[in-house]
């Protein structure tokens, strides 16, 4: 491995589904974070560190930029908001759309979040064009890209296909050349500054947000009681499934528990292969109501980014209407 002569952050940004986390794993060569066709699956900002030639590139993955209708959205953000600020290069990551036709035009969204983060900030704004494997006819591409770059300044544009791995070792490239000289920050085989338990909720969440729709997934939170390894290596993982209602609880646990089954069949797997050994796992599903709106709530659960003030006012002056996304029909 080559020795590390720069060292910086990347925040990935944009609106919900375009793909930044699909792309972090892409980067990683691994699928650490979650993804699905749900908005708002990301609920936090998550670090993955690769080295890219002579750079140590740490990626903040972040939530999408949405119309917060709860304490929760609220705080999602602003996580965002926060990666954006803190780190050296942004990746500001679109997508085309799911069916992509005639005349293609930039997501009014994307070009509201793109005038905010380019008034407030100085640091330097990638433009990666995600899901161009969608697009049949590939000369639209380029008048969709003139409609974000014109009367814009980017260090780079980058068309790439996340879920194919094509065009990321680009996007790694041109992030590399944006970073300063430095050393190392994290260990060579350092991969996340999340702990496991972090990684063991979020599997677990993630089938829940693949078997259920509309309110559900939104209203689902997840905590580890019990994380502990055996002397023969098993992994014990006890965790709870908070849901709002008594409904969502039913939906979940699903006729004679099949649905929980599932879910925990789904997670275990999901687990074993990040940890490398064998997990029991045992799942409980309980009912606190409006956790999304309580802020102990989301401080318990690991959401909340804290009381600290952000110096720039998350999506301040934007229409947030056009932020509204529907469930995304691709993939
Ligand atoms: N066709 C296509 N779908 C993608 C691509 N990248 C991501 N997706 C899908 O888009 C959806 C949202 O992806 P995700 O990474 O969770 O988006 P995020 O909300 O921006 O983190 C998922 O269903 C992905 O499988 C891509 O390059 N091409
Ligand atoms: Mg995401």
């Amino acid at each position: 491995m080559d020795e590390v002569k720069k060292s910086g952050t990347v925040a990935l940004v944009g609106r919900s589904n375009v793909g930044k986390s699909t792309l972090l794993n892409a980067a990683l060569a691994l699928p650490l974070a979650i993804v699905s066709r749900k908005p708002q699956t990301t609920r936090d900002r998550l670090l993955g560190v690769v080295r890219h030639r002579d750079t140590e590139i740490g990626i903040l993955d972040t939530p999408g930029f949405h119309r917060a209708r709860t304490k929760l959205g609220k705080e999602m953000n602003r996580h965002a908001r926060r990666a954006a600020k803190e780190a050296d290069v942004v990746c500001f990551v679109v997508s085309l759309p799911p069916k992509p036709k005639a005349p293609l035009s930039p997501h009014p969204g994307d070009l509201a979040l793109l005038r905010q983060i380019q008034e407030n900030e100085e640091t330097p704004v990638i433009l990666v064009i995600n899901k161009v494997d969608l697009l049949r006819q590939k000369d639209l591409l380029l008048p969709f890209i003139a409609g974000y770059t014109e009367g814009r300044t980017f260090a780079a544009v980058v068309p790439i296909s996340a879920q194919r791995d094509d065009g990321v070792t680009r996007v790694l490239d041109e992030v590399a050349r944006l970073l300063p000289e430095g050393d190392a920050r994290f260990d060579e085989d350092t991969l996340t500054d999340r702990p496991l338990r972090y990684f063991a909720a979020e599997y677990v969440r993630e089938p829940i947000l693949k078997a259920t729709s509309q309110e559900v997934p939104h209203a689902v939170a997840i905590t580890v009681e019990r994380f502990s390894q055996r002397a023969n290596g098993i992994v014990d993982i006890e965790a709870t499934i908070h849901v709002e209602r008594n409904g969502q609880k039913r939906i979940i646990i699903g006729e004679k528990g099949s649905g929980l089954k599932k879910v925990g069949s789904a997670a275990r797997e999901r687990i074993e292969a990040l940890l490398e050994r064998q997990v029991n796992l045992q799942l409980f599903v309980r009912v606190t109501a409006g956790w999304r709106e309580r802020p102990a709530s989301l401080a318990d659960f690991g959401l909340a980014l804290g009381t600290e003030e952000l110096a720039v006012a998350p999506l301040e002056g934007i229409d947030l209407d056009a932020l509204e996304e529907p469930e995304n029909e691709d993939a």
